[in-house]
C-alpha cells in the first residue's frame, strides 16, 4: 500500500500536463492561438449539440477535456528511453502500444506513454507519444559513428530528476514538496534549446541523412515537438484555422467525418522556423524546424474486428487515391473516404451488434429502481432500459496518422525507403519491460464496466 502522505501518481502527472502546457504556450505563441480556437470551438458544439454534451456528461469526460492533451518527443537511445520510462512511471504512465514508422520512411519505432486505468485516465489523460531513433538505419558508418558518440555525451534528465527518480523507485512514491520539485525537475528534459550541440556542417550532414536523425541528435534533449489538444468538432477548427493565422495541412488524417466518431482524427501545422546557434557560430545563426502544432478529435476504440475493418477501408481509400494525399487530391481523397467508410455501421447499435467497438455500460435510473432483474442478459438489460450504454473513447495512436503527421512536418523530401522490418522486441529491450497492449486495457475496462452494471442491479455475474 503507498504512504499516505505520497501524492498520487495522477495528481503528479496533471500538474505536469498543465505544467508542459505552460511552458509550451510560453515558448510557441500558436499553441495559445490553437487552444483559444479549440476552447471556443467545444463551447460551441456542447451548446449547439445537447446529445454529445449528454453523452460527455455520464461519460464524465466534459471534466476532463478541458485538461486533455498529448505531445510527443524522440529520443536518441536505449539508455535514454529506458530512464524516460522511469520518468513516466511516477507519474503513473505506461508504454502502451508499439508502432513502427520505418514503412513511412521515418527511422524510428515508437510507444506511447499514458495512464491505463480509466479512474485513472479521468484524472489526466495525458499522453505522450514516444520516439526511439533507429540509429542502425544510418548507412553512413562514419555518421553513424559519430551520431553515436554525440548522443553518448549528453544528459538528458537534471541531476535532481534522476535523485527523484530513485527516491520515488524506493519510497513507493513522493510527498508533496518532493512531487513539486519532480515536476519542476522533469520539465526541464522536455525544454527547449536554441543552441545546438553539433557545428553548422555536422548539422547539415545529419539533416542530409534524414532531418529527424538532425532533429534528435543535434540537440541538448528531446525537446517537446508538438502539444495537441482533444476538439470536440474537428472540421471546424480545420475550416476556421487559416483565419486565425494557422495554415493546416491538406488534410485529415484517419477516419472520416461520422455520427459516431471512431478511433482518432488529427490534423496539424507545419513546424515552425527557429534560430539555433550551432556550436561553431557565434554571431551567426542557423535555423531548424522541428516544433509544431496539432489538434484531434477522439472517438471510439475499435476491437480487433473494427481494427481490421478501418484498415481495410482506409488502405482501400489509399489504394485507390494512388498517391500519398497532398492540397491537389485532397477532395478527392475525402471523397474516396466517405465512399469506402460507407461499409463502417454509423450508429452505437450497430457497431454494438457486430462488435465493432469497446464500449462503457451505465446502469439507469430505471435500472437502480428495479429488483428481480436476475436472469437476463446484457441485451434484455440494455433493450428494457435498464442499462445505457456510451463508446469506449481511443487513448491512442494509429500509426498511418502518425506516419502523415511525422511527413507533413518533415517534408516530402524526408520520404526515405527502408528494407526493415518492425522490431518490438529490439525497441522493448532498450525500454527495458514490455509494452502493454491497447486492445487487452479496453476490453478491461468494458468487462468492469459490465461486471459494476451487474453489481449495482443485485445480479450474480
Ligand atoms: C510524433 C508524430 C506522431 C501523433 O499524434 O500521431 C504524433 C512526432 O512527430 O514526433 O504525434
Ligand atoms: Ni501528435
Amino acid at each position: 500500500m503507498s504512504h499516505p502522505s505520497f501524492v498520487s501518481p495522477d495528481l503528479i502527472r496533471q500538474r505536469f500536463s498543465k505544467a508542459m502546457s505552460d511552458m509550451y504556450r510560453e515558448e510557441v505563441p500558436l499553441y495559445g492561438a490553437l487552444m483559444e480556437l479549440v476552447e471556443q470551438t467545444n463551447r460551441h458544439v456542447l451548446d449547439s449539440d445537447p446529445q454529445i454534451a449528454r453523452q460527455l456528461e455520464s461519460t464524465g469526460e466534459i471534466r476532463r477535456l478541458d485538461l486533455e492533451r498529448h505531445g510527443a518527443i524522440r529520443v536518441g537511445s536505449a539508455a535514454e528511453l529506458a530512464t524516460l520510462a522511469r520518468l513516466f512511471a511516477v507519474m503513473g504512465m505506461q508504454p502502451v502500444g508499439y508502432y513502427d514508422l520505418t514503412p513511412a520512411g521515418v527511422p524510428v519505432h515508437s510507444t506511447a506513454f499514458r495512464a491505463v486505468h480509466e479512474a485513472a485516465l479521468q484524472v489526466s489523460p495525458f499522453r505522450v507519444f514516444t520516439s526511439l531513433l533507429r540509429l542502425e538505419l544510418i548507412e553512413d558508418l562514419e555518421l553513424r559513428a559519430f551520431a553515436q558518440s554525440v548522443l553518448d555525451k549528453r544528459k538528458i534528465f537534471t541531476a535532481a530528476a534522476l535523485a527523484l527518480i530513485e527516491q520515488a523507485e524506493a519510497q513507493g512514491g513522493l510527498e508533496e514538496q518532493q512531487a513539486w520539485e519532480f515536476v519542476e525537475q522533469a520539465l526541464e528534459t522536455f525544454r527547449w534549446h536554441h543552441s545546438a550541440t553539433v557545428t553548422a556542417a555536422q548539422y547539415r550532414q545529419l539533416s542530409a541523412q534524414h532531418r529527424l536523425i538532425a532533429d534528435v541528435v543535434a540537440f541538448k534533449g528531446p525537446h517537446i515537438n508538438h502539444l495537441t489538444p482533444r476538439t470536440l468538432d474537428i472540421d471546424i477548427v480545420q475550416a476556421q484555422m487559416p483565419a486565425h493565422g494557422i495554415t493546416p495541412k491538406a488534410v485529415i488524417e484517419g477516419p472520416p467525418r461520422r455520427q459516431c466518431p471512431i478511433l482518432l482524427r488529427q490534423t496539424s501545422f507545419k513546424a515552425l522556423d527557429e534560430p539555433i546557434a550551432f556550436t561553431d557560430q557565434d554571431e551567426t545563426r542557423g535555423s531548424h524546424s522541428a516544433r509544431f502544432g496539432e489538434i484531434e478529435q477522439r472517438g471510439a476504440a475499435l476491437t480487433p474486428k473494427g481494427r481490421a475493418l478501418y484498415d481495410r477501408l482506409l488502405n482501400a481509400a489509399r489504394d485507390e487515391l494512388k498517391d500519398f494525399p497532398n492540397e491537389a487530391n485532397a477532395a478527392r481523397y475525402n471523397a474516396l473516404m466517405a465512399q469506402h467508410f460507407g461499409e463502417f455501421p454509423d450508429t452505437i447499435e450497430g457497431m454494438r451488434q457486430q462488435e465493432l467497438a469497446y464500449f462503457r455500460y451505465f446502469v439507469t435510473e430505471k435500472g437502480l429502481a428495479a429488483d428481480g432483474l436476475g436472469g437476463r442478459s446484457l441485451d434484455d438489460l440494455l433493450s428494457d432500459g435498464y442499462v445505457r450504454v456510451e463508446p469506449l473513447v481511443y487513448e491512442d495512436f494509429l500509426p498511418v496518422s502518425a506516419a502523415g503527421i511525422f511527413q507533413s512536418n518533415l517534408g516530402d523530401a524526408a520520404q526515405t525507403h527502408y528494407g526493415v522490418h518492425s522490431n518490438q522486441q529490439a525497441f522493448e529491450q532498450a525500454l527495458g519491460r514490455s509494452t502493454i497492449d491497447e486492445l487487452g486495457l479496453y476490453a478491461e475496462t468494458q468487462q468492469r464496466s459490465i461486471d459494476g452494471c451487474y453489481c449495482a442491479l443485485g445480479i450474480a455475474a
